[in-house]
């Protein structure tokens, strides 16, 4: 099994170091892609450096900030194009914790996606502030009900996928960039029928650099929640009365 974690990075100059450190210590046979939107704290050329002298680290510039969303893509299709059977999504921040690659590892071999669960027996949120718990538990529980899914942590961003539900999905479809980004790729696979399983993560709030959480990331994913959920009611209902 081809493994290839990728980590999209803005301004974590700090955190990237650390992360990758762990990362390549506990599971040195996974290779990584760090997705830099040419950062201005010089994350970008630090990971260029990094991978001058490892040849499991790769980076993939990108011109500009441009969301998660499209990071991700982008490291997808590199790692499509060269053949990896599953591919990993991971925080730079150090929210996702390296040691715990390979429980979600194991279960992708009989799973199409795993994501990484702060809500599942077993799971934890470290430092996180009770109004951050209270705002992903509201994220957490509408795309639940509105999409049908039954996962408790569907904006969760430590995943893997395998590579064949990568390749059925229409990426070039995927507009989200924040949190919805997250929510529209596990309804996808979850619409092509795909087998998804939450195994139990710990979760800790990140110590440096900055969050690019904003206000307009979490409303792009609440409109774009209600619209898939509204269009696949309305379509369930077409099929009921037969149109
Ligand atoms: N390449 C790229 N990476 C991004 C972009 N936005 C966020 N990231 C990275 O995506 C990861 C998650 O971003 P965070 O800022 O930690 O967002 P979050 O985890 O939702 O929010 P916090 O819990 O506040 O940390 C980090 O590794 C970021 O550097 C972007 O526009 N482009
Ligand atoms: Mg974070």
């Amino acid at each position: 099994m081809r493994v290839l974690t990728i980590i999209p990075t803005y301004n974590e100059i700090e955190s990237l170091p650390l992360t990758l450190g762990r990362l390549r210590e506990a599971v040195p046979e996974v290779d990584v892609l760090v997705v830099d939107d040419s950062s201005p704290d010089g994350t970008g050329e630090w990971a260029d450096r990094r991978a001058a002298e490892d040849a499991g680290v790769h980076v993939l510039h990108r011109a500009e900030k441009n969301g998660l969303g499209g990071a991700y893509i982008a490291g997808f299709r590199w790692g499509l194009e060269r053949g990896y059977d599953v591919l990993v999504e991971m925080d730079a921040d150090g929210s996702h914790q390296p040691e715990q690659l390979p429980r979600l590892l194991e279960a992708v071999r009989t799973a199409d996606l795993v994501i990484g669960s702060r809500r599942v027996p077993g799971g934890k949120m470290v430092n996180w502030p009770m109004s951050r718990k209270l705002i992903s538990f509201g994220g957490s529980l509408y795309p639940r009900i509105m999409l049908g899914l039954n996962l408790t942590d569907i904006t969760a961003g430590y995943r893997a996928y395998r590579a064949d539900v990568l390749r059925e999905i229409d990426l070039d479809d995927v507009q989200s960039k924040g949190y919805g980004f997250q929510v529209d790729m596990t309804f996808r696979t979850a619409r092509l029928g795909k087998r998804i399983v939450e195994v139990p993560i710990t979760f800790v709030e990140r110590e440096l650099g900055e969050s690019k959480m904003s206000g307009g990331i979490i409303g792009e994913a609440v409109v774009n929640v209600t619209r898939w959920g509204l269009a696949a009611r309305a379509e369930q209902l077409g099929k009921l009365f037969g149109r």
